[in-house]
C-alpha cells in the first residue's frame, strides 16, 4: 500500500446510514437500552462530521407514529436546517411497516385488507417525507411480512396482495409526477419465522411480475444473504447484471446466526473484499453509483463514542477494501492467471452467443476433447493466496 494511501471517509464516496443504525441504543431481546439515544438532529452533525454523505430514515424515525400534522412539521423543518448546516442529504427514505403492532401479523401481507389499506397509506405519507427531504429512493423491507404457521394464508395470496400493494404505490408515485426508485429487501427470517421472498433472488423474479417493474430493483443486505449460508457477492452481481440494484445495506454476519447487522467487514474479510471489488468495478467493469449505505449497528458493548468507533470503521474498511481491490486487479500474476482461464484463442465462445444454423454447425464440427480439458489445472489456490495477501497487506 503506498505511503499517500488515507482511507478517511469524504463526501464524494457516498457513504450513508440510517437513523436508526448510529441512533441503535443497544436494546436486544434479553436486555434494555443501554446508552442514550442520539437525536436526529445529533446524528446529521454526527455523521457529517466523521465524513458521511447522507442520512437515510425510517418514517418513525424522525416523527414519532400518530404525532399531529403541526408537530410533524417542526419535527421536519428542524431535520432540514440541521441537514443544510451540515450539508448533508437524504438519499434515500423507508416505511416502518413492523414496529406498531397493528403490523403483528404483515403489513402488505395481513390477511385483513383493512391492515393493508392502513400499510399502503401510511407508505404513501412515508413517500411524502421522502419527497419532501429529496430522497430519490424508497426501500421497502416487509420485515412483517411472513408467519410462525402456514396454516394462516395460503402463500400464494400474500404474493398476490404484496404486488397489488407495490403495483398500487407504484402507480400512486407516477400519478405525482415524481421520479422514484423503489427498492425491495429481502430476509429469511426474524422477527417472522420465515419471511416471504426471502433472498434478493425471490425478488428479482417477484419483481419481474410488477405492473411498474421498471421503478423497481433490490436492495441486497450482506446479512440477510449470509443469515443461510449464502453469497452475498453473487446476489448483487445478479442484480447489477440485470440493472437492479437500486440500494445496498453494507454490514457483516457470522453464517447461521440472527440478523447480527455487524460493523462492516468485520465478519467474512474475504468476503467483504470480493463485495467492494463487484461495486467499484476495479476488475475492469462498470462500478455502482448508488448509495454505499451501511446497515449495521455498534456492539451493545459500546457508549456513544464506540457508536462513532463504528462508523468510521465501517467506512474505513470500505475505502481500504477498494483500494486493496484495485491493486489486486492491477497485479500481473493475478490478470496472467485469469487471462490463461479465459483464453479462447479458436473464437469457440462466440457459437455460443446465439443460436443459427451457422453457428450449430461450426460447434457440431468443433474438436473437443474432454479428457485433454480436464487435465488441467486452473491455479485458482495460487489466485487466491494472492488475494489472500492483498488483503493481509504484504503485497501490493
Ligand atoms: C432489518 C432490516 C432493516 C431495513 C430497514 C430499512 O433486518 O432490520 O435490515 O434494517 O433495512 O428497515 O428498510
Ligand atoms: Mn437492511
Ligand atoms: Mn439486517
Amino acid at each position: 500500500m503506498t505511503d499517500s494511501f488515507d482511507p478517511s471517509p469524504a463526501a464524494g464516496d457516498r457513504f450513508s446510514f440510517g437513523l436508526w443504525t448510529v441512533g441503535n441504543p443497544g436494546a436486544d431481546p434479553f436486555g434494555p437500552a443501554v446508552r442514550p439515544r442520539i437525536s436526529p438532529t445529533e446524528i446529521v452533525a454526527g455523521l457529517s462530521k466523521a465524513g458521511a454523505w447522507g442520512v437515510n430514515l425510517h418514517d418513525n424515525d424522525l416523527i414519532p407514529f400518530g404525532a399531529s400534522a403541526a408537530k410533524r412539521d417542526q419535527i421536519v423543518a428542524d431535520f432540514k436546517q440541521a441537514l443544510s448546516d451540515h450539508n448533508m442529504i437524504v438519499p434515500m427514505a423507508t416505511t416502518n411497516l413492523f414496529s406498531h403492532p397493528v403490523f403483528r401479523d404483515g403489513a402488505f401481507t395481513s390477511s385483513d385488507a383493512k391492515v393493508r389499506a392502513f400499510a399502503v397509506r401510511k407508505a404513501m405519507r412515508a413517500i411524502e417525507l421522502g419527497v419532501e427531504l429529496n430522497a430519490k429512493t424508497v426501500v421497502f423491507w416487509g420485515g412483517r411480512e411472513g408467519v410462525e404457521t402456514d396454516a394462516a394464508r395460503d402463500c400464494r395470496d400474500a404474493i398476490q396482495w404484496f404486488r397489488e400493494c407495490l403495483d398500487f404505490l407504484c402507480a400512486w408515485t407516477k400519478d405525482q409526477g415524481w421520479d422514484l426508485k423503489f427498492a425491495l429487501e429481502a430476509k429469511p427470517n426474524e422477527p417472522r419465522g420465515d419471511i416471504y421472498l426471502a433472498t434478493t433472488g425471490h425478488m428479482l423474479a417477484f419483481i419481474e411480475t410488477l405492473e411498474h417493474s421498471e421503478m423497481c430493483g433490490v436492495n441486497p443486505e450482506t446479512a440477510h444473504e449470509n443469515m443461510p449460508g449464502l453469497s452475498m457477492v453473487h446476489a448483487v452481481a445478479q442484480a447489477m447484471e440485470a440493472n437492479k440494484l437500486f440500494h445496498i445495506d453494507l454490514n457483516a454476519q457470522k453464517i447461521g446466526r440472527y440478523d447480527q447487522d455487524l460493523r462492516f467487514g468485520s465478519e467474512d474479510l474475504k468476503g467483504a473484499f470480493f463485495l467492494v471489488r463487484l461495486l467499484e468495478g476495479t476488475c475492469n467493469r462498470p462500478a455502482y453509483t448508488g448509495p454505499r449505505h451501511f446497515d449495521a449497528h455498534a456492539y451493545r458493548t459500546e457508549d456513544v463514542a464506540g457508536v462513532w468507533d463504528f462508523a468510521t470503521g465501517c467506512m474505513r474498511t470500505y475505502k481500504i477494501l477498494a483500494a486493496r481491490a484495485k491493486a489486486f486487479d492491477k497485479d500481473s500474476e493475478v490478470q496472467q492467471i485469469l487471462a490463461d482461464n479465459h483464453a479462447d484463442p479458436d473464437g469457440v465462445g462466440s457459437m455460443l452467443t446465439s443460436y443459427s444454423a451457422s453457428n450449430r454447425d461450426q460447434l457440431e464440427a468443433l474438436q473437443l476433447d474432454a479428457d485433454a480439458m480436464a487435465a488441467k489445472g486452473h491455479r485458482y489456490e495460487r489466485l487466491d493466496q494472492l488475494a489472500q495477501e492483498y488483503l493481509m497487506g504484504v503485497r501490493g
